[in-house]
């Protein structure tokens, strides 16, 4: 099988990460405006009130809010065929409950979506990435409430309404699979998928339980809804998943490393199969953990299956196991991979993990898979000439697209698209740094608040130019 001929090349943002004028014209203050910037050694911290100085540069972003014509533009010149977008819940409804949207919220977005289609780029849309209105978390409890779902329809609906002719791609949700009732996990990453601090949750089982389900919940009903208003929309919701290696041969260990594998798949399976997964059900059963599925809930699970399967694809990891006594790789606590190099910020590189994800992906559910994310975060040193070599960056992309084409051509997986994260620079997600940068497009901004936002071409911009021009022949 070759690459289609409308193969989806281009890549992915998300308005927290690159907007900035995060209080501006009716937009409401979101989850993300209140988190800090961090570092590798730092994580970000969560605030109770906003201090500008110490959220920079998370309220700036790269300014896309102002410059998004031009940065439309150096992506069309790069032969985007496609660009993933997130619309910020907080700029279209303030408070999150309201009845009658931000009129000035909408504009926004019509116009970059206007400006994706003069150039012939698809928007892809993604409704929640991590920008949800804090009122929501206050005064509901976030996703724990099933209130909230109701709310996030009605935002869903208002944009489908509105884009209807112009926008084919959605997506629900950004990697919700993040939030796993078995694992500890570390306070960001509670925080950047539902507002609320894993430590300070008072039933974490339980409470990470319920979220997980009302937002799988909320995505099903949100693909019903989507597939109503219009039938030929393309529905689809992106997880962030990773292969899960054993650290040795020993039948116990794979089991283990299988089983954590695992974890990530069961809201990708309610969505599949058309079902909350009796399994799941059955797991927290077994661990009192309480959840009540309703004769409504079976009902949008069922009408509310995928069109496609959105990929975020950094690296893999290795499973811990009872004992495992090795050394840890840095932010996300798991053991390294001595097969494997790591980025600065200590993310596993392996490309050929791609390839092992797609195929297992592809063979579980049969569905059409595009790849929403994939990159390196680095430093980029500027040269005096104010040229970037970027040649780290070329290297690991190349080596993913490589990887990425065998499952394709050798293995028949049947793949979407490729959007890489971070066309151009912004804010990283889990540090809030300016200095993790993914981009072919580099944007003259920097931690200590200096920079002025000038956007300049790396040299992996002409390098994915052409691989987009050869349809992925010439990497
Ligand atoms: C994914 C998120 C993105 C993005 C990316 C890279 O999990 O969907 O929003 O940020 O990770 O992470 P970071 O920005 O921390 O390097």
């Amino acid at each position: 099988m070759q690459l289609r001929d409308n193969f989806l090349w281009g890549g992915s943002i998300a308005a927290h990460q690159c907007e900035g004028a995060w209080n501006v014209s009716g937009k409401g203050p979101a989850i993300m405006d209140f988190v800090t910037v961090g570092s590798v050694d730092h994580p970000r911290e969560i605030t109770k009130t906003i201090e500008p100085h110490k959220m920079y540069p998370s309220h700036t972003g790269i300014d896309f809010y102002s410059r998004y014509e031009e940065d439309i533009q150096l992506f069309a010149e790069m032969g985007f065929k496609a660009l993933r977008l997130s619309i910020d819940w907080s700029r279209i409804f303030p408070k999150g409950d309201e009845e009658t949207p931000n009129e000035e919220g909408l504009q926004f977005y019509s116009d970059v979506i206007d400006t994706l289609l003069k150039y012939q780029i698809e928007p892809i849309v993604t409704l929640y990435h991590f920008e949800m209105p804090i009122h929501l978390v206050h005064a509901y409890g976030s996703w724990t409430n099933r209130k909230v779902i109701d709310f996030y329809l009605h935002f869903c609906e208002v944009l489908f309404e509105r884009f209807k002719d112009r926008v084919t791609y959605w997506v629900t949700f950004n990697e919700m699979n993040h939030i796993d009732p078995q694992t500890e996990a570390t306070d960001i990453f509670t925080y950047i998928i539902a507002g609320l601090k894993f430590s300070e949750l008072e039933n974490k089982a339980q409470t990470l339980a319920t979220i997980g389900y009302n937002m799988t919940l909320a995505s099903c009903k949100a693909i019903e809804l989507g597939h109503k208003i219009n039938p030929h929309f393309k529905m689809g919701c992106v997880f962030g998943i990773e292969p899960v290696y054993p650290y040795n041969c020993s039948p116990d260990y794979v089991m283990n490393a299988f089983q954590q594998m695992d974890r990530d798949f069961y809201q990708i399976d309610a969505m599949c199969h058309g079902t909350f997964p009796q399994y799941k059900l059955a797991e927290y059963q077994a661990q009192g953990i309480e959840i009540e599925v309703t004769t409504e809930d079976r009902q949008a699970f069922t009408n509310g299956t995928l069109d496609f399967i959105g990929m975020n694809y950094y690296g893999s990891s290795v499973a811990e196991f009872e004992g495992t006594d090795a050394e840890k790789s840095k932010l996300f606590g798991g053991l390294a991979n001595p097969y494997l190099e790591k980025s600065n910020w200590g993310w596993t590189i392996d490309p050929v993990g791609l390839r092992y994800l797609l195929n297992y992906t592809y063979r579980k559910y049969g569905l059409p898979i595009m790849i929403t994310e994939n990159g390196l975060g680095a430093e980029d040193v500027l040269a005096e000439d104010g040229s970037i070599q970027d040649d780290y960056r070329i290297d690991y992309l190349r080596q993913h697209l490589i990887q990425m084409k065998k499952a394709i051509e050798e293995d028949h997986v049947d793949c979407l698209g490729y959007l890489m994260w971070g066309p151009i620079d912004l804010v990283s997600a889990t540090t809030g740094e300016m200095k993790k940068r993914y981009g072919f497009i580099h944007v003259d901004k920097y931690d200590d608040g200096s920079g002025d936002y000038h956007r300049t071409k790396k040299a992996s911009f002409n390098w994915y130019q052409e691989v987009i021009a050869s349809n992925g022949k010439c990497l």
